[in-house]
């Protein structure tokens, strides 16, 4: 069965009937992928010189954009180059902040923004740690950045100006893969949470439910043998589309492709249509316990 939910649009501003919108939470919720096959990003004619690895510091997987602080991060060029790189990244963060809010009504006044990322190196071949290797499958858990349940909504749009998909695996449902990687998941040392606060190794209080999903996180992408053997799929994305989804549940390992731009949004459970369907409430309902 495919795991794409399609969605007919040319403009990051386009309205959407009551209908279209429910579907689409529906679909998002219940871990599918929101594919906009015919939504690009376009870049204006002196941006294109962008599109190269150059301007990614050296040991940087991207550049990243904070819209709040306005600061841009692991970028390297001058100054001129660094203001219209901004220009790029805003545009586009605030082009994808409109595609979510026309097509996601009820979750507007909750939706928070979070960073801004450009991803001008090519992802096969490069080196990490196994933690840091998204060719592996994987849900999004942060070490620095704990979402304390809240869900990670990420608008992903593929730039690549020589027809190359970027493309992904995708894995199994998350109640099979909580399933799966719970019963591996060591207890969080008591004081953890605080001690890594006041040290500053995350920005805010790394709660239980943090703990339990980065600990799956690392276990999926650990098992070199569930990598192979799981339900998967691949996925390409062309270049000239884009796409929404839920990367806190939605299994998935970029295995290939360079220039994409990405958007993450963060939602607070309670803002969900089907809070059930959340990571949080699902581990919450496999431990027996409140994870926040
Ligand atoms: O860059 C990509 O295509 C996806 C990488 C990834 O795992 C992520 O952004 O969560
Ligand atoms: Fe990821």
């Amino acid at each position: 069965m495919s795991l794409l939910t399609e969605i007919n649009t040319h403009e990051w501003n386009s309205s959407y009937s009551t209908d279209v919108s429910k579907k689409a939470i529906d679909a998002i919720e219940r871990g599918r992928i929101l594919y906009c096959p015919e939504l690009a990003f376009q870049l204006l004619p002196d941006e294109n010189e962008f599109l190269s690895p150059a301007f990614a510091e050296p040991k940087a997987k991207n550049i990243s954009f904070n819209r709040n602080t306005q600061l841009l991060r692991c970028a390297k060029c001058t100054i001129e180059k660094y203001d219209r790189l901004k220009t790029m990244l805003q545009r586009f963060s605030e082009q994808a902040e409109e595609l979510v809010h026309r097509l996601f009504p009820p979750y507007v006044s909750a939706l928070q923004l979070g960073r801004t990322s450009f991803r001008p190196v090519e992802v096969a071949g490069r080196i990490s740690s196994y933690r840091k290797d998204d060719t592996r499958l994987h849900v999004d858990a942060f070490p620095a950045t704990p979402n304390q349940g809240r869900r990670i909504l990420r608008v992903f749009a593929n730039i690549n100006p020589e027809g190359q998909a970027r493309h992904w695996r995708v894995g199994e449902p998350f109640s099979e893969v909580a399933a799966r990687f719970l019963p591996q998941v060591s207890k969080q040392w008591v004081g953890s949470a605080s001690l890594l606060k006041w040290l500053r190794l995350t920005k805010s209080k790394r709660t239980a439910y943090d703990h339990v999903m980065l600990q799956i996180h690392d276990g999926m992408k650990a098992d070199l043998s569930y990598q192979q053997t799981a339900a998967q799929q691949s996925i390409y994305f062309a270049p000239g589309s884009s796409w929404i989804v839920q990367t806190d549940q939605v299994s998935h390992a970029a295995m290939s492709g360079q220039h994409v731009l990405e958007q993450t949004f963060y939602l607070p459970v309670s803002a969900m249509i089907n809070p059930a369907l959340s990571p949080l409430k699902m581990l919450e309902k496999l431990t027996g316990r409140i994870l926040t």
